[in-house]
């Protein structure tokens, strides 16, 4: 599958690792809309917030378990912000489920992530 965060994943494209396991990568978003921005990824295909079902969801579960420590991982001291464009309509740029974690400074009221 032709898809830019698999490649990420896999490491044949290299990224600036934040966290990893057996379920999710964690890696620094190339062009940070935030001091700290980083974006964690199922390790399996996902491809947006529309394709999580019941068989799959257990992951979401599981990131989310850990986002906070990984945005204190990444920097983040006083808060953060979690985000996850779907679609067109949100600007949705790369089709593989993402969360941008942001923070590390007081963030503006509207900001998406990218
Ligand atoms: P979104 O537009 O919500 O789908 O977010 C996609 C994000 O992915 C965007 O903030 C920029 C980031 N991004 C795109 N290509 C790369 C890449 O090759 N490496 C890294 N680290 N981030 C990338």
């Amino acid at each position: 599958m032709d898809c830019l965060f698999c490649k990420i994943v896999a490491g044949e494209i290299p990224s600036g690792k934040v966290y990893e396991d057996d379920y999710m990568y964690a890696f620094r978003d190339i062009s940070p809309e935030a001091k700290v921005h980083v974006l964690v990824v199922p390790k399996q295909h996902i491809g947006s917030m529309d394709e999580i079902t019941a068989e799959n969801s257990a992951v979401v579960a599981r990131i989310f378990e850990k986002i906070p420590e990984i945005a204190r991982m990444a920097g983040c001291e006083s808060g953060y912000r979690v985000i996850s464009n779907c679609g067109p309509d949100a600007g949705q740029s790369v089709m593989h489920l993402h969360f941008h974690i942001l923070g590390g400074e007081e963030l503006p009221l509207h900001i998406r992530g990218n």
